[in-house]
């Protein structure tokens, strides 16, 4: 039977590990014989979003083409797995009615433990006053209210949120 293909959309912080995650379910995913592709914000931002910043505005736009390209290799019977802050709410649930098999899922993680973590060291330099519109300092999160899946990053392990997914994926019928 022909691969259905779905579209995974983590959202959430920087930092709450949504890449971690999405590069953990594609690599199982991919063991299993799945056709997956990979769409990270920050990449997406180098290429397919290049020049958009990070008003309101820009982040919807950035949002729709990711979601664009998503439905695109979803249709086809690929495994999309999107990792990308989309903070608004409206149109992260525009996608979900526009596309089949959206699944979202919210990474999870309070905002002192996404700043502890501080990765490319952004959240210091947001505090600093250098970088203007740094979601969950100067920026709004709009957090999922019906996520299908909440992936709490502080309280478990990579391995568990990974499992989290698969197993939700298994449920639904989709691998
Ligand atoms: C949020 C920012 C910002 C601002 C640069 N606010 O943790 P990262 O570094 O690797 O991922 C973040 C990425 C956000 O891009 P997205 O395409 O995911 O955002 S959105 O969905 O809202 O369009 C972060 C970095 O870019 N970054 N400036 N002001 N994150
Ligand atoms: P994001 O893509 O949301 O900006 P990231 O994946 O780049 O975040 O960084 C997340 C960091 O958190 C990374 O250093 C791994 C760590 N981490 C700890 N527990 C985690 C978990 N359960 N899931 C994902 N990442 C976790």
């Amino acid at each position: 039977m022909k691969q259905q293909g779905a579209i995974l959309w983590l959202t959430g912080l920087s930092g709450a590990g949504k890449t971690t995650i999405a590069h953990g379910v594609a690599q199982e995913l991919q063991k299993r014989n799945y056709l997956v592709e990979l769409l990270d914000g920050d990449i997406v931002r180098t290429h397919l979003s290049q020049g958009l910043g990070f008003s309101k505005q820009d982040r919807d736009i950035n949002v729709r083409r990711i979601g664009f390209v998503a439905n695109l290799l979803s249709r086809n019977g690929i495994i999309a797995i999107v990792a990308a802050i989309s903070p608004y709410r409206e149109v992260r649930s525009e996608l979900k009615q526009t596309t089949t098999n959206f699944i979202e899922i919210y990474v999870q993680a309070p905002l002192a433990v996404c700043e502890s973590r501080d990765i490319k060291g952004l959240y210091a330099k947001a505090r600093a006053g250098k970088i203007k519109h740094f979601t969950g300092i100067s920026d709004p999160y709009e957090a999922p209210i019906n996520a299908d899946i909440i992936c709490q990053t502080d309280n478990f392990t990579v391995e568990e949120c990974v499992n989290q997914v698969l197993h939700y994926l298994e449920r639904q019928g989709l691998i």
